[in-house]
């Protein structure tokens, strides 16, 4: 018995570690994309800059708040955009916009909720590398005035590799099918990532029972 008490708390310990790391995930996208699904696909990622190497996305794993985008880049070009769908299979169904119009930190950048219709707005005719690319709305949006655009935060020497980090108070809530999209305004790079299977905690939460059962019927022996 007390060696099956034994067992009990290291599971229940690790239980907790496990618990304590599901607070936020962090899921981390490669830039694999060329163009957005859908347009014109150009066999190239970007020319020159900005380059998008990758982007990080963190969700609270309690209440699927998210909580912050985080973009690894080179010699990032405002003005730049931010597009988040919340959860649904098109992943142009946007329900966030954030635009931000100076390279400053916390400065420039507004939040807007994008309504069901919208209209794109597309590289102008001299940044024709990706014309039929969107790169923000012509019309749609509107301001979200809830305060939960934190800030938009870069770091790291411009010309340069830098860190790019949009930072969300709670409220914007993520379902299945989420989609989070990033491009600058002459669509020199674009990237997109969508929700991923999550690695099941209870599977992981099965299989220690499963354990734990296998080792109580071993001592009852
Ligand atoms: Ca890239
Ligand atoms: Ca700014
Ligand atoms: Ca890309």
């Amino acid at each position: 018995m007390k060696k099956y008490l034994k067992v009990c708390g290291l599971t229940m310990a690790m239980l907790l570690m496990l618990i304590g790391n599901a607070m936020a995930i962090t899921y981390t996208f490669p830039d694999l994309t060329d163009s957005w699904p859908g347009y014109t696909q150009l066999g190239g990622d970007h020319v020159g800059h900005p380059n998008i190497y990758s982007m990080a996305v963190t969700i609270n794993d309690s209440n699927n708040n998210l909580e912050s985008v985080v973009f690894s880049i080179n010699t990032r070009l405002i003005w730049d955009s931010l597009f988040i769908n919340t959860g649904n299979v098109n992943y142009q169904a946007w329900d966030y916009y954030v635009i931000d119009t100076t390279l400053a930190n916390n400065s420039g950048a507004t939040l807007y909720d994008v309504a069901a219709n919208y209209t794109y707005l597309f590289p102008a005719p001299q940044y024709n590398y990706r014309p039929d690319s969107p790169v923000g709305f012509a019309s749609g949006i509107t301001p979200d005035l809830s305060g939960l655009l934190i800030g938009v935060v870069m770091t790291g020497p411009r010309p340069g590799d830098e860190i790019l980090t949009y930072s969300f108070n709670p409220g914007i809530v993520m379902g299945a099918g989420w989609a989070i999209g990033y491009t600058e305004y002459c669509a020199n790079d674009v990237i997109l990532g969508t929700a991923v299977p999550e690695p099941s905690i209870i599977i992981l939460l099965g299989l220690g029972l499963i354990g734990l059962a296998g080792v109580r019927r071993r001592i009852k022996k």
